[in-house]
């Protein structure tokens, strides 16, 4: 039978289940990726399974997210997990060499393989056909330990690509285009795959961004073709040599169907505060625009500095507009120096800063009170830029830059009036510093791990009891980002090691006293809307809600990392049954769950409860995994007793 190529690559890594929609699926992971935001704890987790060395072919660790040091904090984060890179085998790509999912592609990416990451946007490897899947970092560290990844059997929305851009268009537009017809829970369990005559005119960087950002549609994963632009990228990374072709077979079949013609693709935007929100760039042209921010790990290719760079040249930012680059890897800065892009940028005005995500997850770069922000960046969920009421906007490079030069948002085709849009083609061979990341060489083997006193043990978990009683302490509505939930920013990603410390500030944008009343109560249920959980995978907005007796979760549907999460660290992931029952429930309802433990034991999936006295029925749609994480508290202890039998 005819196969997509998302099928192909399962069933080379398939290690339990079948490809049946419905079941649950385990899958051989081949590389692993790490960042400090997620990393220390998933690597304190790893430490926990009392193993001497990674057993996965590759694992790498980058630290990006929290490179401003405004303490001792980050850097005693940083030292933890080089020590323990050394130690347990693992790749470490230190501060300033560039966020994960760019130094990735640039130097581990191979066609074909799996790659898990504790970050939402590693489906960005889709930039060199790789299988990237986000997951919590509990999963991680579990397959950093050889053991698969389980994940629900994915449908496959096979979207073919014709034609090809015109000018001032680029991969950004295709994905937004994508949010605008789909929205942010469009593609939730599904992968993503794009085929057709259209892929031979995207890029590996087009790719990425594509791929990156199918996380916001809530997808799995993407899956492109390898092809020669695929070989030609890896081949000016040096590294041709892992290169092989990838395509779906010839009248392959996919679950759902949709169509792109790039040449109809036109500049949009994705307007405040969600990634769904998309219009076109001419909608909301005019708008004053205080700062334009290009790059992160969405839009860091060579093509992306390079057509700004180009736009720039000779010309000068608008005076009331802030212009950033924030390059997603310390390799394509170098790049861009070697051809010039570093003096024409500093002479446009910009304010060239080193590599990471920075302003994207609120690590400075905030604008100021009712300002228009236009970044280039995957999310602008509302407040993580670190402003309250923010405005952030998400566009492409070549919008981004229109802003940068005419102080309003402009669609970036209007440019053509004073010049030729600038055609950007890679290098045959980039510059490699290789030196951006240290591998982890047998001598290393003998390091200790240090560990700073911000590095707290992780909280104990006790198994479920037989019966939960709960009161609701928030009730919230559709699309609650985990940004809402657990939030980052520079006040509070420093404590990403610190469990008791950062689950301060759970829901504290929403309701400050959140983690007192909890504590309160003791043992407390969470109500929520529709895609619950959206964005990223830090499991953190599981584990320092359950710390403070969060016990379960009922809402309208889950997104999938946030749902994983959940039943790896024992909170029961609750549906709603009847959605109209969502208004049964309010603040200081009483919730019983009687019998729970049996209901889970047994399998059954309907799980009835009760509401300030009333019947309500919910789903628990998890497997059988899953529940057994469920009764035991959590998923660390089953996976040590399960890693002992090996
Ligand atoms: C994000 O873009 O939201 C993050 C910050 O990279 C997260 C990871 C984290 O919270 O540490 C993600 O995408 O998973
Ligand atoms: Fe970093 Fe932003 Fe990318 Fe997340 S989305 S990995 S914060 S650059």
């Amino acid at each position: 039978m005819a196969k997509n190529l998302t099928h192909k690559i399962i069933e080379e890594h398939l290690v339990e289940g079948e490809l049946v929609l419905g079941g649950e699926i385990a899958v051989k992971i081949d590389h692993t990726l790490l960042q400090d935001a997620t990393g220390t704890m998933a690597m304190l987790e790893f430490e926990s399974l009392g193993i001497e060395s990674v057993n996965v072919e590759l694992a790498t660790q980058y630290v990006d997210h929290n490179i401003l040091q405004a303490d001792s904090k980050n850097a005693d984060d940083h030292r933890y997990l080089q020590t323990a890179c050394a130690h347990y085998g693992i790749h470490f790509s230190p501060p300033g060499s560039g966020v994960s999912h760019q130094v990735h592609m640039e130097r581990f990416g191979v066609p074909g393989q799996t790659l898990l990451g504790a970050d939402s946007h590693t489906p960005g490897a889709a930039g060199v056909s790789m299988l990237g899947i986000g997951a919590g970092g509990l999963d991680v560290a579990v397959a950093m330990a050889g053991l698969p990844y389980y994940f629900p059997c994915p449908k496959v929305l096979g979207v073919r690509l014709v034609g090809q851009f015109s000018d001032w268009v680029s991969g950004k537009d295709v994905i937004l285009e994508m949010l605008r017809r789909h929205g942010v829970k469009g593609c939730v369990g599904k992968i993503v795959e794009y085929y057709g005559p259209g892929v031979k005119n995207l890029s590996a960087g087009d790719r990425e961004a594509i791929g990156n950002m199918g996380t916001e549609l809530g997808a799995t994963s993407t899956v492109f073709p390898s092809d020669e632009n695929t070989r030609a990228y890896l081949e000016a990374q040096g590294r041709e040599a892992v290169w092989r072709p990838l395509s779906a077979d010839e009248g392959a079949e996919y679950d759902e169907y949709d169509e792109i013609d790039l040449s109809t693709v036109e500049p949009l935007i994705a307007c405040p505060s969600s990634p769904g929100n998309v219009v076109s760039v001419r909608d909301v042209a005019g708008l004053k625009v205080d700062q334009v921010i290009v790059g992160s790990c969405a839009n860091s290719s060579f093509r992306d500095f390079m057509v700004v760079v180009k736009a720039m040249e000779g010309r000068h930012r608008h005076l009331d507009t802030a212009f950033h680059i924030n390059p997603g890897s310390k390799q394509v800065l170098e790049n861009v120096a070697q051809h010039g892009g570093v003096l024409l940028l500093l002479m446009a005005g910009a304010r060239i800063h080193e590599s990471g995500c920075l302003g994207c997850i609120g690590m400075g770069q905030a604008p100021g009170t009712g300002q228009v922000s236009l970044r280039t960046f995957p999310r602008n969920f509302p407040g993580r830029s670190g402003t309250m009421d923010d405005q952030v906007y998400l566009c492409s490079p070549e919008t981004a830059v229109a802003a940068a030069l005419k102080g309003v948002i402009t669609d970036p085709r209007d440019l053509s009036k004073e010049m030729a849009y600038p055609r950007i083609k890679d290098p045959e061979g980039f510059i490699i510093d290789s030196s951006a990341t240290i591998p982890p060489y047998p001598e290393l083997r003998k390091t200790k791990v240090q560990r700073g006193p911000n590095i707290k043990p992780l909280p104990d978990m006790d198994p479920l009891p037989e019966t939960l009683e709960t009161e609701v302490v928030i009730k919230v509505g559709d699309d609650i980002s985990t940004d809402a939930i657990m939030p980052a920013g520079s006040k509070v990603l420093p404590l990403r090691s610190n469990i008791e410390a950062i689950s301060e500030f759970v829901y504290y944008q929403v309701n400050p006293d959140f983690h007192r009343e909890c504590k309160e109560k003791g043992s407390v249920a969470v109500i929520g809307g529709e895609n619950y959980g959206q964005g990223s995978s830090r499991e953190h907005a599981a584990l320092a809600p359950r710390y403070l007796g969060v016990r379960v979760k009922v809402v309208k549907s889950f997104a999938r990392i946030h749902k994983a999460n959940l039943c790896n660290f024992g909170v029961v992931p609750l549906v709603l049954k009847e959605t109209e029952d969502y208004d049964r429930f309010r603040i200081g309802s009483k919730v019983v769950l009687p019998d729970i433990r049996k209901l889970i034991e047994k399998g059954e999936r309907e799980i009835p409860l009760e509401v300030d006295g009333h019947l309500v029925v919910t789903l628990l749609e998890v497997s059988d995994r899953q529940r057994s994480h469920l009764l035991e508290g959590g998923a660390l202890n089953f996976v040590k007793k399960e890693l002992k039998k090996t």
